[in-house]
């Protein structure tokens, strides 16, 4: 946090000292505010793409005032490592899954309940609606802070090395790595798969020495991160949706001159928009790429699988851990559940 430097510098440098040394940032060339902004995407993935286009309007827009720095694909960490090295400070700004998220602020997994979104009609409205501005009521309650529009990661298909994913039964004993976070573990409990928590930036080696044999993600991830390049085949299950929130750390935030924070989230709210589009389009050409690189795609009967986790008892489950408020406003938006 470099602006903080800069305070101590002037307090060091008292009333004595010459401009150059009070501001080291005007004798540097250096931006007044300059931040790090960390994720854990390729960089050719949209998201990587459009926030560093937010970046430099930013750059442009504040005068030179703030610098954002964009780190992609997990160099300054993992997913874990970058969410503590948030809260601490040590980076500004970050996007997570709400999915991976719900370890610091539970409720912010809901929106990835299996089976619950018919199609992307129903996701956007809830997500800039009423459930968006819940789950970001909470995140606020942990000390970050959520810019209003999230980026899309998409909804989740389940590839393979070893066999075809085609009903809930192929799921038994199913060594499949899921992101660190509770609900994700659960679900594929619910299945009587054999799930394991490891952080997207261990996930292609973790794929690769068959440490797990599966694994989900959206297309999306799946072609930019070469995922196809260690795994065989794709079910087509679209078994949950997942964004990303674009986060910042609290006390930076807040601390910040109200007309630069306006910048920053206009601009970021904006990427947002244009993000989804790119992996609204590129959802259209995915198949017949990752087919050319010799995945076997097979379309999937969802009802058994929700047949399965409705009959687990799942649903019932979180929705006690989220309670008849957070329950009744994803309801609103994706029907009655269970
Ligand atoms: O870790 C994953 O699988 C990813 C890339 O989809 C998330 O960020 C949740």
């Amino acid at each position: 946090m470099s602006f903080r430097t800069t305070r101590r510098s002037l307090l060091l440098a008292g009333t004595a000292a010459s401009a150059s040394i009070a501001m080291p940032w005007i004798a540097k060339g250096a931006a007044e505010f300059q931040f790090k902004y960390a994720n854990n995407s390729p960089l050719t993935h949209p998201l990587t793409v459009r926030t560093t286009e937010a970046m430099e309007r930013i750059k442009q827009q504040t005068n030179g005032r703030v610098d954002i720095q964009v780190f992609p694909n997990n160099q300054l960490g993992s997913d874990t490592d970058m969410l503590s090295q948030l809260r601490s400070g040590a980076i500004e700004f970050f996007t997570l899954s709400g999915l991976i998220l719900s370890t610091l602020v539970p409720v912010a997994s809901i929106n990835g309940l299996g089976f619950v979104w018919e199609n992307y009609s129903k996701v956007w409205p809830a997500m800039d609606g009423e459930l968006g501005a819940y789950i970001r009521k909470q995140i606020e309650k942990s000390g970050l802070v959520a810019m209003e529009k999230q980026y899309d990661n998409g909804y989740r298909q389940m590839t393979s090395s070893t066999r075809p994913i085609k009903s809930p039964d192929d799921l038994k004993g199913f060594k499949i790595r899921v992101p660190p976070s509770p609900l994700w573990t659960s679900m594929f409990k619910a299945f009587d798969a054999a799930p394991m928590s490891i952080n997207f930036s261990e996930v292609y080696s973790a794929l690769q020495t068959k440490v797990a044999e599966g694994q989900e993600n959206p297309l999306s991830i799946i072609y930019f991160a070469k995922l196809y390049e260690v795994q065989k085949y794709l079910a087509e299950t679209n078994h949950m949706w997942d964004g990303f929130w674009f986060l910042a750390n609290g006390m930076v935030w807040n601390g910040l001159p109200a007309d630069l924070r306006d910048i920053i989230a206009k601009n970021l709210n904006e990427s947002a928009i244009v993000q989804r589009e790119d992996i609204a389009k590129q959802n259209a050409t995915f198949k017949a790429d990752l087919s050319a690189k010799g995945m076997e795609f097979s379309a999937v009967d969802q009802k058994p699988f929700r047949a399965k986790l409705e009959a687990s008892g799942f649903y019932k489950e979180w929705k006690g851990k989220y309670g008849d408020e957070a329950w009744s406003v994803l309801e609103k938006y994706t029907g009655a559940i269970s």
